[in-house]
């Protein structure tokens, strides 16, 4: 069984994020997501929309993901290569390059972002809104 991981903070849940996780999950056979906590997220000076028991929930319902751990702080992955049996690491190419010290534990790959979506995007828009 090809084990896969992925980290992130998924707020505001999108099809940038689900087209994410379906191609990741597409990579193996098993697909853990690493959930960025409330206070590592402070740590990455993002401010959630929703909690973490809230975006977890989100990501348990969705078909492409097998298991979510909590993702507490940067140094974790190596560890939870190594603890999960991880074949292939894998994130959006934003971060192309960021993790390639993982190649000694697994296979890293980067995939292309999805164009024009995003959290911010979505707060900002919201904001415009004139709700009524
Ligand atoms: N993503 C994407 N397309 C978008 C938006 C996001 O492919 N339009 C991908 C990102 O590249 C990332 C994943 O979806 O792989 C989750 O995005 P974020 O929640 O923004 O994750 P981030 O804050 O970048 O956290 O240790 C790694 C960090 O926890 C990554």
């Amino acid at each position: 069984m090809k084990k896969v991981i992925t980290y992130g903070t998924f707020d505001l849940l999108h099809y940038g994020h689900i087209h994410l996780l379906k191609r990741a999950k597409s990579l193996g056979d098993y697909l853990i997501v690493a959930l960025s906590t409330n206070e590592f997220n402070n740590l990455k000076g993002k401010q959630c929309f929703f909690e973490y028991k809230e975006r977890k929930k989100l990501l348990e319902a969705i078909r492409y993901v097998d298991l979510v751990i909590p993702e507490e702080n940067w140094e974790q992955k190596v560890n939870d290569i190594k603890e999960y049996k991880i074949d292939i690491f894998t994130m959006g190419n934003d971060w192309m390059g960021k993790f390639d010290y993982l190649q000694e534990y697994c296979e890293v790959i980067y995939l292309p972002r999805t164009p024009e979506i995003s959290s911010t995007m979505i707060k900002k828009k919201l904001n415009g809104l004139k709700s009524d």
